[in-house]
């Protein structure tokens, strides 16, 4: 791992924005082209987005309070709105009702609150006719509409201070999705060399063909791959990336879970929410990121800068999953033991030390055959929410050190 992506994994929790034009709606990011709304219709509704309740300072300390380390927020999703402002058309936030540069207000909002600023750009902009028709039928339109993101790109680069992430998304083509060559239909060599000068230090995601600082599975924990791999999942809090009337937060449990399988898989998750037209985040999802913060307040070291070490948990052992940092193991205690008992087999190392999380209750270890006795938890759950124990190995840890 290079230096610069050091503090990545370390961080590893931020927050995911999807808010824009589309939001005035309700119906998701997509609506524009789902619901096959010429342009110049829906550009109508640049008329009326000026959310009177935006404040980027509530969403960043939304963001610290449920123990997220960065933010990544859409500066122009695929409808081609762009929430900053541009040289290069009048379709902004700036120029049209709102007056307002929101990409400004929100990178100097994730500072004050000591957060990594992130920026989501789409390659993919359905107000350009060349992008429908590709490079092919359309080249000098294509080569126009790859200047024209070329620039923005450099505003954003430019013009916004320090950014720590840049995540490109919808970088395809409707006729050349497979096209093999995606870096070169987004002249992405030549942008790549221009955003890491602008930006040195810049994490870079895998979606643009630039060569990428990580990669970004979309809905899902990956549990396998490269040691060496930075990797970050988007997962969605509710049911939809953009604000929808009637979407619900999908329930804690899960969400607890996820936060969870990430720490012990060595993952990154970027945990999505989706403000509404006036800029304020659901409150169920407000709650439910502060529960969860609440949680990671008391046992965030079983979370952050975790390592990707041990094969699942359900081979060894009838607790809960276990996540790894040096010669240090986590168990989140998911079926907490009646009898203040937990057993873990397979390990050949030994333990030397055993506590609660959060309250530093001492626990009794010692290894018994071919397994490992964890002993004196009291009879209620330590933790409201889950309990998880820190265990000292002698060494550090790694799958090797389970019996086959
Ligand atoms: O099409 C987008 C979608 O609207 C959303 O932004 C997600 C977030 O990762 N990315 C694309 C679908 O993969």
């Amino acid at each position: 791992m290079l230096d610069y992506q050091k503090w990545f994994p370390e961080a590893r929790y931020g927050m995911f924005i999807h808010w824009g034009l589309y939001s005035l709606l309700g119906r998701g990011e997509w609506v524009m082209h789902l619901d096959d709304i010429s342009p110049s219709e829906y550009n109508k509704l640049a008329s009326s987005f000026n959310p009177g309740h935006f404040e980027a300072e509530k969403w960043a300390r939304l963001a610290r309070e449920a123990g997220m380390k960065y933010m990544v927020m859409t500066a122009k999703h695929h409808d081609g709105f762009c929430l900053f402002d541009s040289k290069y058309t009048d379709f902004t936030s700036v120029k049209t009702a709102s007056g307002r540069d929101f990409v400004r207000e929100y990178v100097e909002a994730c500072r004050n609150e000591g957060l990594k600023v992130g920026i989501y750009f789409s390659c993919k902009d359905w107000q350009i006719p060349a992008y429908f028709q590709g490079p092919e039928k359309a080249p000098e339109q294509w080569a126009a509409f790859i200047e024209y993101y070329g620039n923005q790109l450099t505003e954003l680069m430019t013009n916004y201070g320090k950014i720590d992430i840049l995540w490109f998304d919808g970088c395809d083509q409707p006729d050349l999705s497979s096209y093999p060559y995606k870096s070169f239909l987004w002249n992405a060599a030549e942008l790549e060399v221009k955003i890491r000068r602008l930006q040195p230090g810049i994490l870079i995601n895998n979606r643009s063909g630039m060569h990428a600082d990580f990669s970004t599975p979309e809905q899902e924990i990956p549990r396998n791959g490269p040691l060496s791999e930075l990797r970050e999942c988007c997962l969605t809090i509710s049911r939809s990336w953009g604000y929808a009337h009637g979407d619900r937060c999908r329930d804690f449990d899960s969400i607890l879970n996820e936060l969870t399988a990430c720490a012990c898989n060595g993952v990154n998750l970027l945990l999505n929410v989706s403000p509404d037209p006036d800029g304020v985040i659901p409150a169920d999802q407000q709650n439910t990121l502060l529960k969860a913060g609440s949680w990671l307040k008391r046992n965030g070291e079983a979370f952050y800068g975790t390592e990707r070490q041990l094969p699942p948990w359900w081979e060894y052992n009838s607790c809960g999953p276990v996540s790894t940092k040096g010669n240090l193991a986590y168990l989140f205690v998911q079926r907490y033991p009646l009898d203040g008992r937990i057993f873990l087999g397979k390990f050949k190392n030994n333990f030397s030390s055993a506590c609660v999380l959060g309250s530093g209750q001492r626990l009794s270890v010692f290894r018994d055959g071919n397994r490992t006795v964890i002993e004196g938890l009291p009879k209620e759950a330590p933790d409201d929410i889950c309990t998880v124990i820190r265990l000292e190995s002698e060494m550090a840890l790694s799958p090797w050190l389970l019996k086959k």
